[in-house]
């Protein structure tokens, strides 16, 4: 059997870049090499296989953005373990679910301090899980995960076949529980080759790298495309358009999220010059609106190229490279992915029609963790996953995202499902009922809405926020609460949510709330 294991391929370009920078941190005294980074990466793999990891284990990871957690990440891939990134805003409830539903074999946790307080985790473990450890990781290069590390870098990587399990990404679900969508490494190996191509990823580019590494973007876009080519990354901590503008002089590339792109315009020093060593700006997560396209092609002579995935396929369609890129629009199917526009039988709509975008490819997971029922419903026989993305396909295949057919609010490029807000909402007292909704806002291009109906005496917003802390992720968290007698609701009984988004379409419009 072939090694399919997608670290051998980052193994292979590595090599040929040893001595050649892979982060470049503001602020850092030296560079880190390919060399170092392949080092701790080996180095992490022994440490793992001394803490009875095997392959298959889940490693639970809830750590802030470093090369170390690069290297963990690597690590896992070495050893044949399965990587599950969980968002840093996620509160200790949120965590929970995740150690109950993945069974991992080790959580590593973050350790600000250099001291992390795992007591908590620990206490709550034996109820959740009972064969996993806990250990920490800060963003300074220290924490217990990184004591007792093993002086030679284990050089072995683990025999696995493409399908084998390489991460799991959990995505919240329509029903209020986070699904676990299960990426294999060929799954994620060959999304990143389609993308180096779709992109011509050249070897002296500079990727300009300020997302998080807990999602599809920042890790399996943004990451695997340099590293799988031996590029330099200048490599933020997080994102601030100050820093952003200040660094784009040295990058070729950039990938964001449109609030990205808005926080930046907003900085004096966005222009021509600053961005005359770029050759790409690329956009995803959330739509990039037409408005945004034009005011970066004035101040910097670029025209940003969108594209559009999911954390259960990867990347699916984008603008051209080369060609026209058309604001309002995904693009086309990369190579090799299939799409169609399809009725609720998933019927082929003719171009033009608006229907559900199905796609089917190698790019395309294998299902749920441990859900065969909700995995089964997405999929349709023929193998195409259904994204629940409505769009439509004009002649040319070019593809236009018109809305979705989940209830869905897409915050600064986070997903956050209203059922999940609105269970913990409902079950407040003084709440009879609420709905959860997104409407416009200049910075995140949606916000949370709480609209809430009331039991008695109105229950006050400071304690429906103080509810919600702890529970939920700050960035879930309604934005604003509003009071209404009643939802809208249709013949059927059904909360018309197209309405109350009309209603409040304007709460965060300047000038007008
Ligand atoms: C932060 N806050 C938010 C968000 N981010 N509120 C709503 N939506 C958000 N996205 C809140 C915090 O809770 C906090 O609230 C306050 O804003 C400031 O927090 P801070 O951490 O300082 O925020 P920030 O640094 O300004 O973050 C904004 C951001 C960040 C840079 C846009 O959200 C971000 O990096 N987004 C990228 C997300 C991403 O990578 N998505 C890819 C997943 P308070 O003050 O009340 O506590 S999707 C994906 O991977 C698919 C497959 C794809 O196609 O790409």
């Amino acid at each position: 059997m072939n090694n399919e294991n997608l670290y051998w391929l980052m193994a292979l370009a590595s090599r040929r870049q040893h001595g050649a920078t892979v982060f470049e941190r503001p602020g850092d005294e030296q560079n880190w090499t390919y060399q170092d980074l392949e080092s701790l990466t080996g180095r992490l793999a022994g440490r793992l296989i001394s803490l009875d990891v095997e392959p298959g284990d889940r490693i639970l990871v809830q750590v802030e953005k470093s090369p170390e957690a690069v290297a963990l990440y690597l690590a896992c891939l070495q050893v044949g373990a399965v990587f599950v990134p969980i968002n840093t805003a996620y509160t200790d409830p949120e965590v929970d679910y995740f150690l109950l539903d993945a069974q991992p074999r080790l959580f590593v946790c973050r350790d600000a301090a250099g001291a992390a307080d795992t007591s908590g985790v620990k206490a709550r473990l034996p109820a959740l899980n009972d064969n996993c450890q806990v250990l920490t990781l800060s963003d300074s290069g220290g924490g217990s995960l990184l004591a007792d590390l093993p002086d030679t870098p284990r050089s072995e990587i683990c025999l696995r076949r493409g399908d084998d399990l390489a991460a799991i990404l959990y995505t919240s679900g329509t029903t209020g529980r986070s699904k676990g969508a299960m990426l294999s490494h060929s799954n994620l190996a060959i999304s990143a080759v389609m993308l180096i191509d779709a992109w011509g990823w050249r070897s002296d580019d500079v990727l300009l790298h300020a997302l998080p590494i807990f999602h599809v973007h920042g890790l399996f876009v943004a990451l695997h495309c340099a590293l799988l080519t031996g590029t330099r990354m200048i490599f933020l901590a997080s994102f601030n358009a100050e820093e952003m503008v200040a660094q784009l002089p040295r990058a070729t590339v950039m990938m964001g999220v449109p609030t990205f792109y808005t926080r930046m315009l907003g900085v004096a020093g966005l222009s021509q010059s600053a961005s005359s060593n770029m050759r790409l700006f690329i956009s995803g997560s959330a739509p990039l609106t037409e408005q945004t396209f034009a005011e970066w092609e004035a101040r910097t002579g670029h025209r940003i190229l969108e594209r559009y995935g999911m954390s259960e396929t990867m990347m699916n369609t984008s603008n051209p490279l080369v060609g026209e890129r058309v604001p309002g629009t995904v693009g086309f199917p990369l190579p090799g992915v299939l799409t169609r526009i399809a009725d609720d039988a998933g019927q082929e709509l003719a171009a033009g029609e608006v229907g559900t975008l199905e796609v089917k490819g190698p790019n395309v997971f294998s299902g749920y963790w441990r859900m065969p029922e909700k995995t089964a419903a997405e999929f349709r026989p023929d193998g195409y996953f259904i994204t629940g993305d409505l769009a439509s396909q004009d002649n040319h295949g070019r593809i236009t995202l018109v809305g979705r057919a989940k209830d869905l609010v897409i915050s600064g490029g986070y997903n956050v499902y209203p059922k999940e807000v609105e269970r913990l909402l409902d079950a407040l007292p003084g709440v009879k009922e609420s709905a959860v909704i997104g409407v416009p806002h200049e910075d995140f291009g949606e916000a949370v809405v709480a609209v809430l109906v009331a039991e008695g005496q109105p229950v006050a917003d400071a304690e429906v926020a103080a509810a919600l802390d702890g529970q939920l992720a700050r960035f879930k968290q309604p934005k604003k609460i509003c009071h209404v007698e009643e939802l809208p609701r249709n013949a059927m009984g059904k909360v018309q949510k197209k309405q109350l988004r009309e209603t409040f379409a304007e709460l965060f419009i300047s000038g007008k709330s």
